[in-house]
């Protein structure tokens, strides 16, 4: 080869290799979420990061504060508009706290919408619920309910931060829907802030201090987790059951043991995807998020807006024993 040639071939490699460096996605998509080390937000991910591969030219930024703070996801949210993202998708660990920050985003022409856990109104364009709220209420009364011996006795609530958007809705919905569930008294609720230690020590506090409750139902896959083996480690397995809002992945050892016997949750990738997909759609312009909108979501469909500003997917989903292995493998 002449040396001309060579020089050529060089300069083309030097070209393709600056072309790729220098090449960012036309689509950046913060993906904030509650805390990091999470299972049920790196399922999410999963889903997310498959939409960027379908959508072509997108990113995902996956953060998010180590603690489920508000002043966390604060940081994460300036970092991501120094960044220049094209959209924020937060799952938020307040629903106010985090409002002045994501309006700083919006008027920078940052797309913001929440999801899982949602953002006051004026914060977002929309919020994406995983299922109707009221329909995850009655799921988790229904399992407390199938937890006890004729539907009857004591049950109490774990849950995650006390100013978690979507467990203190769920909370709220599961008070409200006591009165079509006469056999069960609620006698009080803790909060593990999903941080799993936390949540143990007040599974165990609960237990002791609460020796007639039957049932600890964790709206939390985080909670939920570490009230199981709270339970299997104090020996009480058969005594006090745990059910709520699981991950079948990290669930299986406490459905084995029986510590639970059912719990409920929706599919967290589609929930990633779903959300990555309307980010996109907002930053390309194909909708506003309005009310009554409906957005392309890939293989999930067209989400569609309702009045109040919020879409939701679809319903919960129970495992058990005859089918944790087959979905522990999934998320
Ligand atoms: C935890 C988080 C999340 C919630 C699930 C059920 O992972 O609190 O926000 O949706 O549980």
């Amino acid at each position: 080869m002449k040396l001309a040639q060579k020089l050529a071939i060089g300069v083309v490699f030097a070209m393709a290799a600056f072309g790729s460096a220098a090449h960012a996605a036309e689509v950046k998509i913060g993906l904030v979420v509650k805390s990091l080390g999470n299972g049920f937000f790196e399922a999410a991910n999963k889903g997310a990061q498959e939409a960027a591969k379908e959508l072509g030219d997108v990113e995902i930024i996956y953060t998010g504060p180590t603690s489920t703070t508000a002043e966390g996801q604060i940081e994460v949210i300036n970092a991501l508009i120094a960044q220049g993202v094209n959209a924020i998708a937060i799952s938020a660990n307040d629903p106010d706290a985090v409002v002045p920050a994501l309006k700083k985003a919006a008027q920078r022409g940052i797309k913001v919408i929440s999801w899982d856990s949602g953002v006051a109104p004026e914060g977002r364009i929309l919020q994406l619920n995983p299922s109707s709220n009221d329909l995850i209420g009655k799921m988790c009364l229904t399992l407390v309910k199938d937890h006890l011996d004729g539907g009857k006795g004591d049950f109490a609530i774990l849950s995650a931060t006390t100013t978690s958007t979507n467990q203190n809705i769920w909370i709220e919905e599961m008070k409200k829907q006591l009165k079509d569930f006469p056999g069960l008294n609620l006698v009080t609720t803790v909060y593990g802030d999903d941080l799993s230690d936390k949540s143990y020590r007040e599974a165990q506090g609960l237990m002791t201090s609460n020796p007639n409750v039957k049932v600890i139902v964790a709206p939390t896959t985080v909670g939920v987790l570490a009230a199981s083996q709270a339970v299997k480690d104090a020996g009480k397995i058969g005594q006090v059951y745990v059910t709520g809002l699981g991950l079948p992945s990290e669930m299986a050892g406490a459905i084995k043991s029986g510590a639970t016997k059912e719990f409920a949750i929706w599919n967290p990738i589609d929930l990633g995807y779903s959300a990555a997909q309307i980010a996109y759609h907002l930053v390309k312009g194909d909708t506003d998020g309005a009310p009554g909108s409906e957005i392309e979501a890939g293989r999930m469909g067209k989400i569609k807006v309702g009045d109040n500003g919020e879409a939701a997917m679809a319903d919960p989903f129970v495992y058990n024993a005859e089918n944790i292995d087959q979905f522990s493998k999934v998320f």
